[in-house]
């Protein structure tokens, strides 16, 4: 028996074991750093700033695409059935014509996520950094003022319109809700950024009565004003340019120019309701939304695949799914497992 070689081989044995051991850990690591949804931030290409101009103006020219360099690409996480999702789109705007969004048809046939006839609400969550949303426009309350930020929601009609039109930025970080009527428009301003990498709740009202306009950011009230009059539903049977009958997310939806930057960020449920929701301050939502009476469209993006984007609210009318037009570089919309809860 010799017991300082059986030692010897003791420690060499428990040496191996430790760095297999030690390799399972970073694998498993970095496994459940992907399963969770981490994503490293793509470089973005600068973007200059543009002054404004309106779109009201005379129809712009194709752009055409500009090839921008690769980015390095994150493998986007396999989300594993029946768990909450959202989707997380690239701003690539421009530089991929028709992609990187999700349209909702809102005509031909009518569907009821074509709001204001009447009173609305309109919210959803979001997580976006300034570094992706920063061309530098910063909001202010005239007119359209709101298509120079990086367009979150857009539901834009070429021109004035009729018999109107509006939509979300982000612009310099601050939230931008827009509502034009055909002959004048005003721009709400939010007062803190956003763009913070932390998940925010956006809610925007429209009162049909007087056009009077809120904007709330995390249940807080940011901003109101008496806004434009009248009906600025999408009118039934009307024919204009091919965007025009859809409401877009994450995209400006005409690809009408540079100086009409896309957003880059998440997106997780998206309510539409045919009532002014809140009257002052509220606690931020804790989960999804049920559908009830009110709710006209509602998007939890919890697909597991397919480009379908679901409209739960069963409405009469409905349901206003929407399609998820992916490309660009990177390629967006991906579903994540980023969430708000
Ligand atoms: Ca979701
Ligand atoms: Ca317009
Ligand atoms: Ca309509």
């Amino acid at each position: 028996m010799n017991r300082g070689i059986a030692w010897t081989d003791w420690v060499r044995w428990l040496a191996a074991a430790g760095a297999a051991l030690l390799g399972v850990h970073l694998a498993l690591s970095a496994w459940s750093a992907q399963a969770a949804g981490v994503e490293v931030t793509p470089t973005q290409l600068p973007r200059a700033f543009t002054p404004l101009v309106r779109r009201d103006a005379t129809p712009t020219p194709t752009v055409t695409p500009t090839p921008s360099a690769t980015p390095t690409k994150t493998p986007t996480p396999t989300p594993s059935p029946g768990s909450n999702r959202s989707l997380r789109f690239y701003g690539n705007g421009v530089n991929a014509p028709g992609k990187d969004r999700v349209e909702i048809r809102i005509d031909g046939p009518a569907r009821p996520a074509d709001v204001g006839a009447g009173d609305f609400t309109l919210e959803f969550w979001m997580k976006a950094v300034l570094s992706e949303n920063n061309n530098g426009h910063t909001c202010s309350a005239a007119g359209d003022n709101w298509i120079n930020g990086h367009i979150v929601v857009d539901r834009d009609v070429y021109g004035k319109g009729d018999y109107g039109d509006y939509g979300i930025s982000l612009a310099s970080g601050r939230i931008a809700f827009g509502v034009h009527n055909g002959s004048s428009g005003l721009t709400l301003c939010g007062t803190t950024s956003v763009a913070d990498g932390q998940w925010h709740h956006i809610a925007v009202q429209r009162r049909r009565s007087d056009g009077y306009l809120w904007l709330f950011v995390d249940g807080q009230l940011q901003a109101q004003a008496d806004g434009p009059n009248g009906d600025i539903s999408y009118r039934d049977g009307r024919s204009g340019q091919p965007k025009d009958p859809f409401l877009v997310l994450g995209a400006e939806k005409h690809d009408a120019g540079a100086a009409y930057p896309s957003y880059s960020g998440f997106m997780d449920e998206l309510r539409i309701s045919n009532v002014l929701r809140y009257t002052g301050n509220f606690t931020r939502p804790a989960g999804p939304f049920a559908p009830d009476a009110n709710t006209v469209a509602l998007y939890h993006f919890d697909e597991a695949g397919g480009t379908t984007i679901t409209d739960s609210s069963g409405a009469t009318g409905g349901p206003s799914n929407g399609v998820m037009q992916v490309g660009g570089n990177p390629s967006g919309p991906v579903r994540s497992t980023d969430t708000p809860w």
